[in-house]
């Protein structure tokens, strides 16, 4: 089995133990951090949703896989980071309501603030409200909205539609994702940017800004 094959089944195994072995490991050979996250870790995930779909996995099993998964990130963390600055005032970043994932967000939150911008974090399961009142705190250049249930993704627009009637949006520049949105859903609802994936969240934030 190939290093990034072990590291997707230790991930998937919530193996913490063995799973931090094998990422330092894998990084000693020269693996990039990148291709430890997208093909192992990433690719990990992605098994453990199909196992929870399917029922061959339930809740406190994902939970340890998501926690195991966090822990590897730690590791990567300082890798990943660019190293580049930007000078492009703060961006505001939450897991939108009702919703609990944050992986995907912390990593977004984790590459913009690598990349030199100055991340405040909302955390998981953000109403409206307090978006609305940490734009007035901060003044925010970027606000992002993370879904990972299509339950959830109605909250995107909401929140897209008060920031509008407050008329604070053409102060700022809202970007969305998560697994179950698309551009043709962040178009419907109003928000200048999607970003499939963390790497490409933060060029789109960069090119926004200039
Ligand atoms: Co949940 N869950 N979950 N879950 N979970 C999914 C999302 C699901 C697809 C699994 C499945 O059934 N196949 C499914 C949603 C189905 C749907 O709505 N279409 C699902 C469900 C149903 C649920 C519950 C309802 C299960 C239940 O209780 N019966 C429940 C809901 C709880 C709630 O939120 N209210 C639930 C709970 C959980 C756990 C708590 C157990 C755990 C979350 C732990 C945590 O986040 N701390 C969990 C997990 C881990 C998953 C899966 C397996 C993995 C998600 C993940 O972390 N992926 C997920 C299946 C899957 O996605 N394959 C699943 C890895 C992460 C790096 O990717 O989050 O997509 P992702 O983020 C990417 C991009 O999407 C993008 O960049 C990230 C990095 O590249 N991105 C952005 C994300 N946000 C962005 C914001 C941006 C830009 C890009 O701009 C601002």
């Amino acid at each position: 089995m190939s290093d990034l094959n072990t590291i997707t089944q230790s991930l998937i195994s919530g193996d913490i133990d063995s799973l931090l072995e094998q990422v330092k490991a894998a990084l000693e050979k020269g693996i990039s951090a990148s291709d430890i996250l997208t093909k192992g870790l990433i690719t990990g995930m992605d098994i453990v949703g199909e196992r929870m779909e399917t029922g061959e996995m339930f809740i406190p099993e994902v939970l340890m896989s998501a926690h195991t998964m966090g822990e590897a990130v730690k590791i990567l963390k300082p890798l990943l980071a660019e190293g580049e600055s930007v000078s492009a005032g703060c961006v505001i970043i939450g897991t939108v309501k009702g919703d609990l994932h944050d992986i995907g967000k912390n990593l977004v939150a984790m590459m913009m603030q690598s990349a030199g911008f100055d991340v405040i974090d909302l955390g998981v399961d953000v109403d409206s409200d307090t978006f609305m009142k940490a734009i007035e705190e901060h003044a925010p250049k970027i606000v992002g909205l993370s879904a990972l249930l299509t339950t959830t993704m109605p909250m995107m627009r909401e929140t897209i539609e008060k920031i509008t009637q407050s008329g604070k949006r053409d102060s700022l520049k809202i970007m969305v994702g998560g697994a179950p949105v698309n551009k043709e859903y962040a178009d419907e609802i109003g928000a200048d940017a999607y970003a499939s994936d963390a790497g490409s969240a933060c060029k789109l934030a960069k090119a926004m800004l200039k």
